[in-house]
């Protein structure tokens, strides 16, 4: 196969900017300090230190986030002009942030390169039009201000992406903390804000933990925007309750993969690769949960095991690799945890390497109850279970606290029209699965949180409303 893609230029951007990842502040480099390393998972090497942001360090990127927002405000049209160059600047930059993100979170090359960058890029041109449509086409909807925005590791750009271009389109300024496996292209992308002309305080990073995090979420702020554990969005809506600040949080899943006997079989197959193995199962929307109809079970099973096989499994620099490494070995240790754990049903794995790696899992004959069917694994673990009508498709379907995606796969249209409406999930997706794109809304329901990002939904996320009346005096002639 072809050689794996070269590190060398990824590694020699770190070291020349002293190997720290830290704070972006009013368009300059805050502090540097090496509080906490950000390995590669896949080697276990050291790539950068971290500085863990403190609270005065928080209050000091909302100070010049607040400073800079009444001006960035002002017109739609410059704010397209700086969205477009960020875009461009990222399409320019796109293999640095591609072997970067690999680096950094132990996701495939392919993927990194063919759906987390171009995507990101995606969403900045989107809502750079959108900036320049807001002075016509909204007048009667204002910024909401300063936006603390708090991201997750699995897509470390694209959700930093998500994140700021809305925010920046409707006349916002941010405050992002990444998170803490997952630092570094937010790094190179501080630099391109510079690069793109971003006035200083506009967009504002600062990088550390929870503890960071959760000083973000105190600040003087107008929004939080949250991607991340059920657990942590919990926290995040009691801290802000009655603060006034608004609030979008997207939270865990378990979301159902339906497979009538009807389907188109070897799509369905294919489509779990992308479903449960994308990423290594460290996927919001991830297809969890497998229900496949009665009458094809046993041949549909063949196939995916047959399918599973032939998945490469290894360095996530490697351009023919499948699945990668786990983000973390504490991460490693959750998903191996769980699978122990479970004593239902029958468990197939393909081999995987020593190290940070988890192998691709089905377990099938799992009752709709079971732990491994109710609980987010977050891992390449997929969880199976039979269904004999509809009706009990949707009802296991449902049997769940979350409600962030579906899948359903049938060759009668009328069928997936008739179930689709019926699973209560935020996205349904017919005969294929994440399907992702900037004009498209995402988001949950139930403990897979509220708050849509991407579409007018994500747009309108990030300004308030306001009637403006006055009385109408009849025309004087
Ligand atoms: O998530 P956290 P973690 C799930 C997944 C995973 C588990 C733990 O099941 O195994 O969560 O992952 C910041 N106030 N998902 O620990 O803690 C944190 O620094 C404010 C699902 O990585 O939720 C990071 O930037 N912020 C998920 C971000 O929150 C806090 C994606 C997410 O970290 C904070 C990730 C606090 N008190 C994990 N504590 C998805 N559904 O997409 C932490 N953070």
């Amino acid at each position: 196969g072809p050689a794996p893609e070269s590190a060398s230029e990824a590694l020699q951007w770190i070291a020349d900017r002293g190997g720290i990842a830290g704070h972006y502040i009013d368009g300059k480099w805050g502090a540097l300090r090496d509080d906490f390393a950000s390995n590669n998972p896949a080697t276990g090497e050291k790539l950068a230190g971290v500085t863990k942001g403190t609270a005065d360090e928080v209050a000091a990127a909302v100070k010049a986030a607040r400073k800079a927002q009444p001006a960035w405000a002002k017109s739609g049209h410059q704010r397209a002009r700086v969205l477009y160059a960020i875009a461009r600047l990222l399409q320019k930059n796109s293999r640095l942030l591609a072997v970067m993100e690999t680096l950094d979170n132990g996701k495939p090359i392919r993927e990194s390169r063919d759906i987390d960058v171009p995507l990101a890029i995606r969403h900045f041109y989107h809502h750079a039009g959108f900036a320049q449509l807001m002075d016509d086409e909204l007048p009667d909807s204002e910024a909401l201000g300063v936006c603390g925005q708090i991201i997750p590791w699995n897509f470390p750009l694209l959700m930093l992406a998500w994140k700021i271009a809305p925010a920046l389109a409707m006349g916002n300024t941010v405050v992002l903390k990444p998170a803490e496996y997952t630092s570094l292209t937010a790094m190179v992308f501080a630099e391109i804000c510079t690069q793109a002309g971003v006035p200083p305080g506009v967009v504002n990073i600062v990088t550390g933990d929870g503890d960071t995090g959760a000083a973000l979420v105190n600040a003087d702020v107008d929004k939080i925007a949250f991607t991340g554990s059920t657990e942590v969005g919990r926290k995040i809506r009691e801290a802000t309750a009655g603060s006034g600040k608004a609030l979008s949080l997207e939270l865990g899943g378990k979301s159902p993969y339906i497979v009538f006997e009807d389907a188109d079989i070897d799509s369905a197959v294919e489509g779990l690769v992308d479903a449960i193995w994308f990423n290594q199962g460290q996927v919001c929307c991830a297809g969890s949960r497998l229900l496949v109809q009665e009458g094809i079970a046993d041949r549909f099973y063949a196939k995916l095991k047959s399918r599973m096989d032939g998945l490469r499994i290894g360095n996530p620099l490697d351009k023919c690799i499948d699945v990668g490494a786990i983000v973390d070995p504490v991460q490693l240790a959750q998903i191996t945890a769980m699978v122990d754990a479970n004593t239902e049903g029958e468990t197939y794995q393909i081999a995987a390497p020593e190290g940070c790696f988890y192998p691709p899992t089905l377990i099938t004959g799992l009752s709709s109850a079971s732990t491994l069917m109710q609980e987010e694994i977050f891992g390449p673990v997929l969880a199976a279970t039979t269904f004999r009508t509809p009706s009990e498709a949707v009802e296991i379907a449902n049997n769940t606290r979350y409600g962030l995606a579906a899948s359903v796969w049938s060759e009668n249209i009328n069928l997936a029209l008739d179930i689709a409406p019926k699973l209560v999930s935020g996205i349904v997706w017919i005969n294929g699965t994440n399907m992702m794109d900037a004009a498209a809304g995402f988001g949950g329901v139930r403990e897979s949180g509220f708050g849509r990002e991407g579409g007018w939904e994500g747009l309108a996320g990030y300004t308030k409303p306001k009637a403006t009346a006055k009385p109408v005096k009849p025309a004087t002639p």
